[in-house]
Formats: structure tokens, sequence, C-alpha cells
């Protein structure tokens, strides 16, 4: 990826930038808890948003994607916004990081990246994450801390995007360690690292290629119903709710919102009892929570399709420990976990099953624990 960057550049701009790298991630357990102030469980991958950029001296940014051979220009003005959309995601950085007393300058930049789009592994919070990095470093001396540069990404979606995401996604992508996983307190923004080894098990992603895609996706009005719930209880978010509270204003709520609410107060505590049981090594409650969520994500939250759901029956069927669908749903990925012995025999048979249903194989990605936004000093590739 860095070769092709590079040479890129030299056509498009000529000489040379400094490269950045942004990943995607996956999450372990924690679903749409984060915007209700719960807790997630996520890593990063080994799947990135890299970036060559260097200031060009004027006022304007002038990109090229690699990935989609576009280019496009803008003034950091609010009414410079371009019209492409991949291009609004490095305008909303900008305008956040300005918006935050920072500083941001003309740059040029050419960018790639083999994080899959719409697979569920956040390539949005990657190149978000990446830009903000790289634009704290090029412009601000640092001053930004990696915790208000994940808040950036995710008031671009908030702001540019269209998503009222939780801050997970770029939470992970710029916080990420080497074989580490995080479980992040979305309330107060406390965070511990995990190590990350499993005895006798993998994780492995397994995408639908069923494309999701969150903008205008009822992701928001998801996180309506919750917060509707949380107004209804007199609490800032769910996190403060449990089912007691819950059961009692039962009648007075929506079926809908019920059943959300419902969800996210059971999965609050399944990141917990997952946390506790990966420390012991107790795989089989970290399976059984992982088909916990699948079933809360599928007939409560209703976030999955028939393709994930299929996914998920053949991973059962298989003897997988634990499996369910990963991120914000509505395609994309399931996740799962699987006793080493049973692995080539199920990859090969999810594989077949799936393509007899729907006429292609999933994609399959091992899941590569790695670290998180940074300076491309000695990056491999
Ligand atoms: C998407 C969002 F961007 C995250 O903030 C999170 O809510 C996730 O869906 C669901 O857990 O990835």
């Amino acid at each position: 990826m860095k070769s092709k960057i590079n040479k890129a550049f030299v056509e498009h701009f000529g000489g040379e930038g400094t490269l950045f790298v942004a990943p995607g991630r996956f999450n372990l357990i924690g679903e749409h808890t984060d915007y209700n102030g719960g807790f997630v469980f996520p890593g990063a991958i080994d799947k990135a948003i890299m970036a060559e950029i260097r200031p060009n001296g004027t006022d304007r940014v002038k990109l090229y994607s690699i990935d989609l051979d576009a280019s496009a220009e803008f003034g950091l003005n609010e009414e410079d916004a371009p019209k492409e959309q991949w291009a609004r995601y490095v305008f909303g950085v900008c305008r956040e990081i300005i918006k935050r007393g920072g500083k941001v300058e003309g740059f040029d930049a050419v960018f790639s990246g083999n994080v899959p789009l719409g697979a569920g592994l956040s390539s949005s919070a990657a190149l978000e994450s990446c830009f903000a990095f790289a634009l704290n470093d090029l412009f601000n001396d640092n001053k930004f801390d990696r915790m208000e540069l994940a808040r950036i990404g995710q008031s671009t979606e908030h702001n540019y995007c269209g998503v009222n995401c939780g801050i997970m996604d770029q939470f992970a992508s710029c916080h990420g360690k080497k074989d580490n996983l995080m479980r992040l307190d979305c309330r107060s923004g406390e965070f511990e690292y995990f190590p990350f080894k499993l005895d006798g098990y993998k994780l492995v992603l397994v995408d639908s290629r069923v494309k999701h895609e969150l903008v205008d996706s009822p992701y928001n009005k998801r996180r309506e119903s919750c917060e509707r719930v949380a107004r209804h209880l007199g609490v800032e978010t769910l996190r403060d709710a449990d089912m007691a509270m819950l059961e009692a204003v039962k009648g007075e709520l929506s079926h809908e919102d019920y059943m959300r609410a419902k969800y996210v107060i059971e999965e609050k505590q399944r990141v917990l009892d997952v946390c506790d049981a990966l420390l012991k090594g107790d795989y089989d409650t970290v399976g059984r929570c992982m088909y916990a969520t699948h079933d809360g994500l599928s007939k409560d939250y209703e976030v999955s399709c028939e393709e994930l759901d299929f996914l998920n029956d053949v991973a059962r069927e298989c003897g997988v420990t634990g499996s369910r669908i990963m991120g914000g749903g509505f395609g994309g990925c399931t996740v799962n976990l699987v006793k080493d012995d049973l692995y080539d025999n199920f990859i090969a048979t999810v594989k077949a099953r799936f393509n007899e249903k729907y006429g292609h194989e999933p994609q399959i990605y091992p899941v590569i624990v790695s670290d998180g936004a940074r300076r491309c000093c000695s990056c491999e590739g």
C-alpha cells in the first residue's frame, strides 16, 4: 500500500509527504451500547487507511483517493463543504479541529485502504482517525489527545455525514494496541487494555457481503428509541436503567421501544460478563454471551438481516463456540469464536452453505488485533 501511495503522490503533487495510518476495528461484544453510555470491548484490526499528506502553503485542501480514482478540492470554511461524500469525511475532520480551536491549513493528500467498505469494519472511522491524527501532528503539535481525536471523528459523522454514531469505532481506531482489546466505559471515557490471547481458539469474521450503509439506515432510529425510553425513565442514558425500572413502565412504552431498551440493558451486562470470563479463560461463557447478543440484535433490536441470521445458524450447526452480528448491523460481518480443531471445517462449511443459498461465498477475515492511528515511520506494506 505504501509504495502505491508514494507513487500516486509523486504523480499528483510531486515530491513526498508524511505517511499516516489508522485501522478499522472489530468488537468482541457490546453492540449499540456506546451511545447509551454503556461498555464496549473492541480492538483495532490489521486493515487500515493510509494517507500521505503535505502542507501546501495555501488555504485549499486537495485530495486524491486511489481506491475511487477520484480527486476533490475544497476550502476550509463551513460553506466550502465538498459535494463528494467521501471527501466530506476529511472536510468534517478539518472543520471539527478548527471548531475546537485547532489549526488546519491547506494540504495535499493521497490515500488508500484495505478496510472493506460496508462490511461493518469501520472504514469511515479509519479515514477520520487517519486524518485527525495527521492534522493534529502536522498543524497542532499533537495538542489533542487520542480521545479528543476520536471525538473529532465522531462529530464528523454527526455533523457532516448524517450518522448519529457512538464513540466506539473512532475510539478503537485511535487507541488500538497490538494484541490488546479495550474495555471502554462510554459514559466516563475510562478504558482498560486487556491483553488478548486465545488459548485453543480463533476469532474470525465472516462477511456476508451484504453492504450496510449507516447513512439513512434505521441506525439513527434505534438511537432515538433508546433516548425516548431514557427520557421516559428520567435517566440520562440507558446506562442508568435496569430491567426492574423498564418493566415498571412497560405499559407506557411502545412495544418497539420496550424491546430496544431491553436489549441494551441486557447487553450492557454481557460486556462485563465477557471481560470476566475472558480473564478466566472461560470461553464457553464468552460464546454463550455472543449467541445471546446475536439473538438480541436480531429479535429485539432488529438490526440483522436474513444472510446474517443464516451465518449464525450455520455457526451453531458447526459447533462454533460463539457467533454474532458485529457492528451496527443491517449487513456486514459476524464475529465467530471457534475452537482450533473445528476451524477448518467451519470455514469450509460456511463458505459452501452460503454459496449454495446466496450464490457467492462470504469473505473470511481472521481477526488480527493491531495498533491504532500513528505516524507511519516503519509501516509494513
Ligand atoms: C456503528 C457505530 F458507528 C458505533 O458507534 C456503534 O454504535 C456500532 O455501530 C454498534 O455497536 O459501528
